[in-house]
């Protein structure tokens, strides 16, 4: 198992769910953590807890991902000794509403199309050119069973992580002559606030969606984020698909 320590780990949207999973594995792996999201408050008690639990560096800052220039600035800003992105995670992003397209709403639309693919694609060009001149590098994107099923409802957030696949499968394409590594890591269904944030705050029926099975936690993501992160140099892990085992498809789940 290759080793993390003092790698610097970058993880976006860390301030809940998978991010916030991720950023407590690589500490434990003693990796360097680089924490982002828009939720400074949650930001910092996390960077705290990491620092005593898990002795580890780090840093956090706040960073919408939609914000163009202010990714660029972030990143730029970086002292060198962080801006060294050894390994990015693109986790940062969301889903809103489950409206037959011809009810969607445009708000909803532009949020998820805005931080799924256009937020991913603005870190990764801020972070990219670093690991490219080193030579070396993981880029490991949190895509979704969503991305290779669609759903009814599921419209534009499926669209969304299809292009998250799209993407990592391009990427790939595009450094295969150098030793950077691009892996899409998918989940089915992850209890986080993940569904609280899809009915914009309707709790019943966010909790609903777990109702009678056993989802997966964010911490079975986390950990298959650091082996692929963990596997020898000439190991490119590319898809890992993750499902609850009550959850067959992105439309059969068997629940009690
Ligand atoms: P959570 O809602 O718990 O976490 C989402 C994280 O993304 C938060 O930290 C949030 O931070 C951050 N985020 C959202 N928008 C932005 C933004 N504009 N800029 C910066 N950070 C942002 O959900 P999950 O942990 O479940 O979601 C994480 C990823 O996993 C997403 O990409 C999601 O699509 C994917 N996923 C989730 C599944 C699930 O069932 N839960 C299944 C498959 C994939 P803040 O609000 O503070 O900015
Ligand atoms: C989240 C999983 O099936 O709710 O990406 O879309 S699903």
């Amino acid at each position: 198992m290759g080793s993390l320590k003092d790698k610097v780990v970058f993880i976006t949207g860390a301030s809940s769910g998978i991010g916030r999973s991720c950023a407590r594995a690589f500490a434990d792996q003693k990796a360097k953590i680089l924490i982002c999201a828009r939720r400074a408050e949650r930001l910092e008690k996390l960077a705290a807890e990491l620092k005593q639990e898990f002795g580890v560096p780090v840093r956090h800052f706040p960073l919408d991902v939609r914000n163009q220039p202010a990714v660029e600035k972030a990143v730029a800003a970086l002292p060198d000794e962080w801006r060294r992105i050894d390994i990015l995670v693109n986790n940062a992003g969301l889903s809103r509403g489950l409206e037959k397209l011809s009810r969607g709403l445009l708000g909803d639309w532009e949020e998820m199309i805005d931080t799924n693919i256009k937020g991913l694609l603005y870190v990764s060009r801020a972070v990219l050119p670093g690991m490219v001149e080193r030579g070396s590098g993981h880029v490991i994107n949190i895509g979704s069973i969503a991305g290779y099923e669609v759903y009814p409802g599921g419209n534009v957030y499926c669209a969304t992580k299809f292009a998250v696949r799209a993407l990592s499968k391009g990427l790939r394409l595009d450094l295969s002559d150098t030793p950077i590594r691009v892996s899409e890591v998918a989940p089915g269904m992850v209890e986080t606030e993940f569904s609280l944030v899809r009915f914009h705050g309707d709790a019943e029926r966010a909790d609903k969606v777990y109702q009678g099975l056993e989802p997966l936690s964010p911490d079975d993501i986390a950990e298959a984020a650091v082996w692929c992160a963990t596997r020898p140099p000439h190991v490119n892990i590319s898809e890992v698909i993750v499902m609850p085992t009550a959850q067959a498809s992105t439309t059969l789940v068997h629940r009690k």
